[in-house]
């Protein structure tokens, strides 16, 4: 019986990891706490929310007390660090939100842990604990047109969300080297699947295009980045807390680069057809916009580490991927609607602020 902790459990990736571990391991308790952000929506965890071994909490990671108060009651003995600020683009707009959930949210976490786990250099590492702290590869930069980001390429950030994570994995790490804290990082590369909030290129593209609106592509659309179907980066995430020795660090990805022009009008061509649309009249919806300042040209992920050493591949190939992806979105036409309408910040006092 294992009592686990996953911070944001409401937004996109998380909601996936909390309803693989509910669903999985059914005699450990799992708590999700989130703060419910513009990002965080309970409605992800609908299908999951009333299992016994399921409970949700609402809070803020940068509040320390909070969070050494909730440590103390619940003595957990995993973390899955997921809560973040994670977009790009509002880094640019606001970098210290990023820095105070990013950086100090983290650091709060480290603390509550290494104080109730009684972690020091002067005592064995507990191998019974795990922090596990989910990280991204923007945190390597930028690469040209060739090579692959490994573990061991030094970390290079560009954006303040990137330095922010950055940031908070050097934490990780030193919490590791200075208290024995027994820590697992991995760095995973851009996300795609169900309940991923339209601000981010696909799922914005995707509910533009159901709506006949401009499809908003930055500079030329030749920046490169990797796909991975959110459901492997759920699965990557399991493999790793249960494999995966203290202090080390997996790099998950799937070998899967597309420019993002590539990636839209395969986007379009998919939509075409599931709308009954004439061939090629999605792609006119392209538009070409202002470039983000500071934007990293590719990323592109070598995980043969985790595939070798923890034995995970990725499930889909990126064309199956983007039209489950498709159809999720089209079939879930009232979640789309409740998130672009504000309505799904409502959930929580309807469903569980009762409770
Ligand atoms: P998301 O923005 O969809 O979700 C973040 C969640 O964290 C939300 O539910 C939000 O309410 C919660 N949160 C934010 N601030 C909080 C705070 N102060 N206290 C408690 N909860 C808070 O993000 P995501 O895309 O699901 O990413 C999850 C994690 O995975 C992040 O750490 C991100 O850096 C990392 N990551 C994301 C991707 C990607 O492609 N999306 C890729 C690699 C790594
Ligand atoms: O409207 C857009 N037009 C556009 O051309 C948006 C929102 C994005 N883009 C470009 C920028 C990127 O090159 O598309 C690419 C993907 O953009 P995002 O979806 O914003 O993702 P990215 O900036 O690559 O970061 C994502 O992957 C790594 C996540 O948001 C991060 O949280 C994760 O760490």
């Amino acid at each position: 019986m294992k009592k686990i902790l996953i911070t944001g459990g409401a937004g996109f990736i998380g909601s996936h990891v909390v309803r693989l571990f509910t669903t999985k391991y059914t005699n450990s308790q799992i708590v999700n706490l989130d703060k419910l952000t513009y990002a965080g929506n309970l409605e992800n965890l609908k299908d999951i929310e009333t299992l016994p071994n399921y409970r949700f909490v609402k809070g803020d990671i940068v509040d320390a007390t909070f969070i050494n108060d909730l440590f103390q009651a619940e003595q957990f003995d995993t973390v899955v660090h997921l809560a973040a600020e994670s977009h790009v683009d509002r880094s640019i707009s606001n970098p210290l939100e990023f820095v105070n959930t990013n950086v100090i949210g983290t650091v709060n976490l480290l603390n509550a842990a290494k104080s109730i786990w009684g972690c020091s250099k002067d005592k064995p590492l507990p191998t019974d604990k795990r922090f596990y702290h989910v990280s991204t590869d923007e945190v390597y930069g930028t690469l040209g047109e060739t090579g692959l980001f490994t573990e061991a390429t030094p970390y290079d950030p560009h954006s303040p969300y990137s330095a922010s994570k950055a940031a908070s994995d050097h934490f990780v790490r030193a919490y590791y080297d200075t208290y024995n804290l027994p820590v697992v990082i991995s760095n995973c590369s851009n996300n795609y699947g169900p309940n991923h909030f339209p601000e981010k290129l696909i799922p914005l593209c995707i509910h533009n295009i159901k709506n006949n609106k401009p499809l908003p592509i930055y500079g030329k659309g030749e920046n490169v980045r990797d796909w991975l179907y959110v459901v492997d980066h759920a699965r990557a995430i399991d493999v790793i807390l249960n494999k995966a020795t203290p202090g080390s660090t997996y790099n998950i990805g799937g070998h899967n680069e597309w420019t993002n022009i590539d990636v839209i009008r395969l986007l379009c061509r998919i939509m075409d057809k599931k709308l009954n649309r004439p061939d090629g009249s999605n792609e006119k919806l392209i538009t070409f916009v202002k470039d983000r300042a500071g934007h990293d040209l590719r990323y592109a992920i070598d995980s043969t580490k985790l595939q070798n050493e923890l034995g995970w591949k990725p499930s889909l190939q990126f064309e199956e991927g983007l039209e489950k992806t498709v159809d999720w979105y089209l079939a879930n036409e009232e979640w789309l609607n409740r998130v672009t309408s504000g309505d799904y910040k409502n959930y929580y006092e309807a469903q569980y602020a009762k409770r």
